[in-house]
């Protein structure tokens, strides 16, 4: 789909947000991502969890390769379905909502599972009309849409969202504005669930690792601890708390020692390491 430059004005704000939407709207042939996805069309802009398989690092097997793509993929999708676990009961009346929506991966597993309606927003054209083609390809068009929106300004009608989550997207936005918009589209009781990468407040400034990381997906990871303020000061009350950090450092050793390997495994392996950096799952209730 085409956007006008007035759609786009009126969804990108700040010249940090078009840089954002560029990277995505430009990074397309990310053979990672499209290769994982290719496996059973459930396509992810996260990582993954889990223990892999030590088999499929036996470079002498003629399917060493695919069997590689296959376990990554598994240990995406096992990510996906413990957030998903987390929303809370659900009906198949109840609306949800994925905030940095990407190729669609969460919102298709959560449809699946749940039966909702999902609404995915993105700021990114390119992503949108690709998870919107999934969802016409597999005739989920009527239940589960895709939007060119902006998270901190969603456009959404109050209290009408029963769940949300952000799968990996709250590094692009500042936290207070989304937590405010969350808060507003959530109904009282309604839950968020955000998985995240968040630097260590205990280990001083930004490590050099993280850095890295920000700068190769144009992000701008924050400090744990303002996630904590920002949930507070907008009326979302944390239920739990898990550090998945132990568990994805499997996925990206494997990843590191893949052919699909893209630069930024180190980073991440060093960042985790180092204790300079955490994967959080925190889910919250909207009061
Ligand atoms: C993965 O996307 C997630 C992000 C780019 C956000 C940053 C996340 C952090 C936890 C810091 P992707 O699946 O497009 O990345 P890749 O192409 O590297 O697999
Ligand atoms: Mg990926």
């Amino acid at each position: 789909m085409t956007t006008s430059p007035h759609q786009t004005r009126a969804v990108l704000h700040t010249d940090y947000q078009r840089a954002v939407a560029s990277y995505w709207d430009t990074h397309v042939n990310d053979d990672v991502n499209l290769a994982l996805g290719d496996v059973d069309e459930l396509y992810h802009h996260h990582y993954g969890i889990g223990a892999y398989d030590p088999t499929v690092l036996d470079t002498t097997a003629a399917d060493h390769q695919q069997r590689t793509i296959r376990e990554l993929h598994r240990l995406e999708s096992a990510q996906a379905d413990l957030l998903l676990d987390h929303l809370g009961p659900l009906t198949s009346e109840h609306r949800l909502l994925d905030a940095g929506s990407g190729r669609g991966g969460t919102s298709f597993m959560a449809h699946r599972r749940y039966g909702c309606h999902v609404d995915g927003v993105s700021i990114s054209q390119y992503q949108v009309d690709f998870a919107n083609a999934q969802a016409r390809r597999h005739a989920l068009d009527d239940k589960v849409r895709f939007h060119f929106r902006n998270m901190l300004d969603t456009g959404l009608e109050t209290g009408s969202r029963q769940a949300l989550w952000t799968n990996e997207t709250t590094m692009y936005v500042d936290l207070d504005q989304a937590f405010a918009e969350f808060a507003r589209i959530l109904a009282v009781g309604g839950r968020y669930v955000c998985v995240t990468g968040c630097s260590n407040d205990l280990t001083g400034g930004r490590s050099q690792a993280v850095s890295r990381i920000d700068t190769h997906y144009t992000c701008n990871i924050h400090p744990r601890s303002a996630y904590f303020k920002a949930l507070a000061a907008n009326g979302l009350v944390p239920i739990t708390v898990t550090d998945l950090t132990p568990l994805t450092i499997p996925y990206w050793e494997l990843r590191a020692r893949s052919h699909l390997a893209t630069g930024i495994e180190e980073a991440f392996l060093t960042a985790y390491r180092e204790n300079s950096f955490h994967y959080l799952l925190i889910t919250a209730d909207r009061t």
